[in-house]
């Protein structure tokens, strides 16, 4: 019975198409998909095992940790540190740039991933996922004190980025600057198969994903944005529904395939955080070039995201991703023009 193209075909199909490939980025992606696979399968008996709610400690984000979020940050450094393919990594949930140890062989390749986006939802049972970002070293150091510059390279080198998300069903969508392509965990065989062949957002949407409680803390050209997407467009007759579920990961994954914009603002909540709330390196910047392959468009408010040179590895930013024309409206509210 044919099973249709699993992920590891797909990836050396690619490879092919790349006269210098040496196997290298797609043994990177194959030891990856495994981890996201033993994260699956955690994510899926999560409330059968005492792997729900917070450890009691606090990440470098000063956010609560949740003990999901340990394993699959546990998970997938585990799993990448030995295959001699990474010089070093970088995670939502560890403080600095994570070395390779000695004992293995080290590899050109930089993984920057946020191992469990949408924490706040674990416990309630609403899709989940591990966003990444593959760069590629381009100094002849090996040691950990000489890559931070190299992990801080802007959005458009990334050689490879994606998602996946543990939900109905588990998906991995991802881009190696050759268009979009969504493969769905085929559980009894255990094979991620080809399910979404090409992904290409609509130019415009009908859907914005916002959480509207940080109403109060937004300034007047946001607030007129998000009333812009509440009010029917009196010369279109156009108007948006909104969605918001508050895992980055699924609304964008929706946006991705029905059209629309997702928005977290620079707001001033929290002194601390008026740059925004979400992580240029593991969930803009690998987002940003999906969106790009398929069409779309990722903006910090005033230009685009993969331009941004990044300060440093936690950095925060306002995040407006998603269908090409509705993020370019979102730009020019956000510049005090209005339509
Ligand atoms: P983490 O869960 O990885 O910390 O990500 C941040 C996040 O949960 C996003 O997934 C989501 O879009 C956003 O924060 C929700 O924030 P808020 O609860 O403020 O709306």
């Amino acid at each position: 019975m044919p099973i249709g193209t699993t992920i590891t075909q797909h990836i050396l199909n690619q490879q092919r198409e790349n006269p210098e490939a040496t196997g290298a980025f797609t043994h990177l992606l194959y030891e990856l998909i495994v981890a996201a696979k033993v994260i699956s399968k955690e994510v899926n008996k999560a409330g059968l095992a005492d792997i729900l709610g917070a450890t009691g400690d606090i990440n470098v984000q000063n956010e609560k940790v949740q003990k999901l979020d340990i394993f699959a940050n546990r998970v997938i450094i585990e799993r990448m540190q030995h295959i001699g393919q990474l010089c070093c990594m970088g995670s939502e949930e560890v403080a600095d740039l994570i070395d390779i140890p000695e004992k293995y062989p080290k590899g050109n390749y930089i993984l920057l991933f946020d191992p469990l986006d949408g924490s706040s939802n674990i416990d309630v049972n609403i899709s989940i996922g591990t966003i990444f970002g593959i760069y590629k070293k381009n100094c002849k150091e090996t040691d950990i004190s000489f890559l931070l510059n190299e992990a801080l390279q802007p959005g458009y080198e990334q050689v490879a980025a994606g998602y996946f998300i543990y939900g109905s069903s588990t998906i991995m969508v991802y881009t190696t600057g050759n268009g979009v392509h969504g493969f769905t965990l085929y559980p009894s065989v255990g094979e991620f198969l080809l399910s979404h062949e090409n992904i290409r957002i609509p130019e415009s949407g009908k859907i914005y994903s916002v959480n509207e409680s940080n109403y109060q803390y937004w300034d007047d050209n946001t607030k007129a944005l998000i009333d812009h997407f509440k009010t029917k467009n009196k010369k279109t007759g156009k108007s948006y529904t909104a969605r918001y579920v508050g895992s980055l990961v699924a609304d964008f994954h929706r946006n991705l395939l029905k059209g629309g914009i997702f928005m977290y603002p620079a707001d001033n909540k929290d002194p601390k955080k008026t740059t925004g709330k979400l992580r240029l390196m593991v969930e803009a910047n690998p987002l940003a070039m999906v969106v790009k392959q398929a069409g779309g468009y990722a903006s910090n408010g005033t230009g685009p995201i993969l331009d941004m040179q990044p300060q440093e590895l936690h950095q925060r930013i306002p995040l407006y991703i998603g269908s090409k024309e509705d993020v370019l409206m979102a730009e020019r509210f956000l510049k005090g023009e209005r339509e």
